[in-house]
């Protein structure tokens, strides 16, 4: 009985431990189930040398011998000398043609060399972080299955700040998570340190992510007290070796708050003196922390402005007591007034506008990837090329506050890429939002661009196991935004499930779908800011009774019995005028504007003719059921998925598609329920009916929804 019990354990063990909980993300490194591959990989490759101790090529190294131990599923030797099948680490100029001054400090190449000894790889850099960036590019050719006998790589990236934002709070509450609790254990820091910790590193240096904002923009000066700088120094200890630095949001108060101070006024001398000792005390805890990142005088944060004084006079302040450190202050463009009646997505560009050339050499300045705030779809931010003299950064919302959450398949890449590859026109045609971030529209000196973490303790990290490829997109545009998401998409499916070509052909097609059959059921045509007052889950276009007139979905959608859509143009809020001309044309005439962004610039008559024929009303409902039949197309994909892949995730994902689908027929009932009301136009009759009133809808409570962090 006994002997038999603890076989059932053993069994139990052994099956436990390979259940694929999705913990290894992208970095599962499983043997190579193509035989042929196999072998040529293991003739390829048998041993690795390194030139190099610190703790970084350390961590370079046992990745590459983890990596490659597991893919070729054969012990992999270290060796003194290079041989035959040797890859090798180096921060070493070899002749080999590449030119190393370009690859800067954490750019890297990888090179098959022809000498007398066949089959080296060369992994060479100027620094070893770039050799850690070399290692993972690799073990990636490997992990998706590409030849590894003729390689001549180089690969550098075009944003110099990568940044993760963390919206997460001491109290472990993630604001706008959906993926559990934060994954910083503030009460076991600094002594404990968990092997997630390490893992995350792992996962973000692997996408060349180099910088990670620990804490929320809604900021708790407790942050900046000694007894949470020592656990800030614990998690950036653990992060160094993989090139990531650390950084804090600044609660702008904080002198009052924690210092005993009467003001925070930026231009009083004890207020600067403050800061610079306190920042004096974060570097000798982090002697390579990063700097600050700040929300002022935006949602009742506190900010400079509370003492007359403009962004720029609080910026520099701060910016001026990190300068002598090398550190630089993130500060953000997503304000929008209480005071100023207009339109809201003109009033950051108005505030901003006017500073360019202000700011400290140290400064960026953080912007949206949109003006109003991570919709489904939104045109780029006319800040965007509108600030030569100011570095910008690209703030994105990898998180899905408004895409559905932590349930919905939404594929972010198109998403971003449809911003980065945006013509702002500020110098001539060609001038993307992503040139301009990337510094070679204006000639920034430092570049920059953060995602909002969609990472919590899930033992998945991200809830949805697919919410894996939008930390893992946003990594890889920030290091090379001219990727295309059909190419994101393709790495990480094979890395993440499997190179079957079926699954990865099928899974590709329906996630590079996804985000435009997400604002279908949502937000079709330009609709924006519709969904539930709060924690934002659902549809809600009736809201008119929220604390402000600007955070009711009635003020962006303005249905009434003539039409619907907010007039941005010359004749209603003129938002078009912050645009360049070029860039405002192609959206100004309501005849010309695309569908996608026609409702976000005009007020449009329910009969309005649209390209497809139909009127505006029948288009709305053409676009709001396309999006639920495209979610029932996805389930039929994924259902033709089963036994490609492990169990466990298959399930996980059929379970959440079945989620989205219930919620994507809630959006178009509710919305075309309501906008009815305004319309008097009958749904045609070729679609479902809705199955429940307006009133039910309207009925909906979500009482304890995630992301709020107070349990709204
Ligand atoms: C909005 C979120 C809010 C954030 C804010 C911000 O709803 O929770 O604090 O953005 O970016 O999208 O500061």
């Amino acid at each position: 009985m006994k002997r038999v019990l603890s076989l059932a354990i053993l069994l139990i063990t052994v099956c436990y431990s390979f259940a694929e909980d999705g913990y290894r993300l992208w970095l599962r490194y499983d043997k190579v189930d193509n035989a042929t591959l196999l072998q040529q990989y293991r003739s390829y490759i048998n041993s690795i040398v390194i030139n190099g101790s610190s703790p970084t090529f350390t961590a370079a190294k046992n990745e590459l011998l983890a990596g490659l131990q597991g893919l070729l599923d054969q012990k992999i030797s270290e060796a003194k000398q290079i041989k035959q099948g040797s890859i090798v680490l180096q921060v070493k100029r070899t002749e080999t043609g590449i030119n190393y001054d370009e690859l800067g400090k954490e750019g890297f190449s990888i090179v098959t060399v022809k000498g007398n000894v066949k089959n080296v790889t060369l992994i060479s850099a100027n620094t070893d972080i770039g050799i850690l960036y070399g290692v993972f590019h690799f073990l990636r050719l490997i992990q998706t299955q590409q030849p590894v006998n003729a390689l001549k790589i180089v690969s550098i990236p075009k944003i110099q700040l990568r940044i993760l934002n963390h919206w997460d709070n001491l109290n472990r509450t993630v604001e706008r998570g959906y993926a559990g609790a934060s994954i910083w254990n503030w009460h076991t820091l600094p002594g404990y340190i968990d092997q997630r910790y390490i893992d995350y590193a792992r996962a973000n240096a692997s996408i060349g992510i180099n910088g990670t904002v620990l804490t929320n923009v809604n900021a708790n000066a407790q942050i900046l007290t000694p007894a949470f700088l020592e656990k800030v120094a614990a998690l950036a200890n653990t992060f160094r070796p993989y090139g990531i630095k650390v950084y804090l949001t600044a609660r702008f108060s904080a002198p009052v708050e924690t210092g005993g101070l009467k003001t925070a006024d930026p231009l009083n001398e004890d207020v600067k003196a403050w800061w610079k000792r306190k920042v004096d005390t974060i570097y000798q805890y982090i002697p390579d922390f990063g700097g600050f990142l700040v929300k002022a005088n935006s949602e009742g944060q506190p900010g400079p402005q509370n003492y007359q004084r403009t962004h720029a006079d609080g910026a520099n302040m701060l910016a001026d007591a990190v300068a002598s450190h090398g550190g630089i202050v993130m500060w953000r463009a997503f304000v929008y007034s209480n005071e100023t009646p207009t339109d809201r997505v003109k009033q950051a560009y108005d505030e901003f506008k006017p500073l360019d050339g202000q700011f400290r050499k140290n400064v960026l300045v953080q912007v949206k990837n949109g003006p109003l705030d991570f919709q489904p779809r939104e045109p780029f931010h006319p800040l965007f090329g509108a600030m030569p003299q100011t570095p910008l950064m690209m703030e994105f919302q990898v998180t899905m506050e408004y895409l559905g959450q932590g349930t919905h398949l939404v594929y972010e890449a198109p998403l971003f890429k449809e911003c980065l590859d945006a013509d702002t026109y500020a110098k001539g045609k060609g001038s993307t939002v992503a040139k301009v971030i990337d510094g070679s529209i204006d000639n920034y000196s430092i570049t920059g661009i953060a995602g909002v973490s969609n990472i919590g303790n899930e033992r998945n990290w991200t809830n949805h196991p697919f919410g894996q490829a939008n930390w893992y997109s946003f990594g890889r545009l920030a290091w090379d935004h001219d990727l295309s998401a059909a190419q994101i998409a393709d790495e990480w499916i094979r890395q993440t499930f499997t190179n079957n070509k079926i699954f990865v052909a099928s899974v590709k097609e329906m996630m590079l779908g996804s985000r435009q059959t997400m604002v279908n059921y949502m937000t079709p045509l330009g609709l924006h800011h519709i969904m539930g007052t709060g924690h934002h889950y659902g549809p809600a276009p009736w809201v008119s009774n929220a604390g402000r007139a600007d955070w009711n979905p009635v003020y962006y959608h303005r249905a009434d019995s003539i039409g619907i859509g907010f007039n941005r143009t010359a004749s209603g809020s003129d938002a078009l005028s912050q645009y360049t001309k070029q860039a405002a044309d192609q959206w100004k005439d309501l005849d010309n504007c695309p569908d996608d962004y026609l409702l976000w610039f005009h007020h449009v008559a329910w009969n309005h003719r649209m390209r497809s024929g139909r009127t505006l009303w029948d288009e709305l409902c053409y676009r709001y059921n396309s999006g639920v039949d495209s979610v029932r197309r996805m389930q039929n994909t994924w259902e033709k998925m089963k036994g490609l892949i492990d169990d466990e995730r298959f399930r996980q994902t059929k379970m959440f598609l079945a989620i989205q689908e219930h919620d994507a027929v809630w959006w178009r009932n509710a919305c075309l329920l309501y906008f009815q009301t305004f319309s008097r136009m009958p749904i045609p009759p070729n679609y479902e009916k809705p199955d429940h009133t307006l009133e039910y809808y309207k009925g909906l409570r979500f009482q304890y929804a995630p992301g709020t962090g107070n349990n709204l």
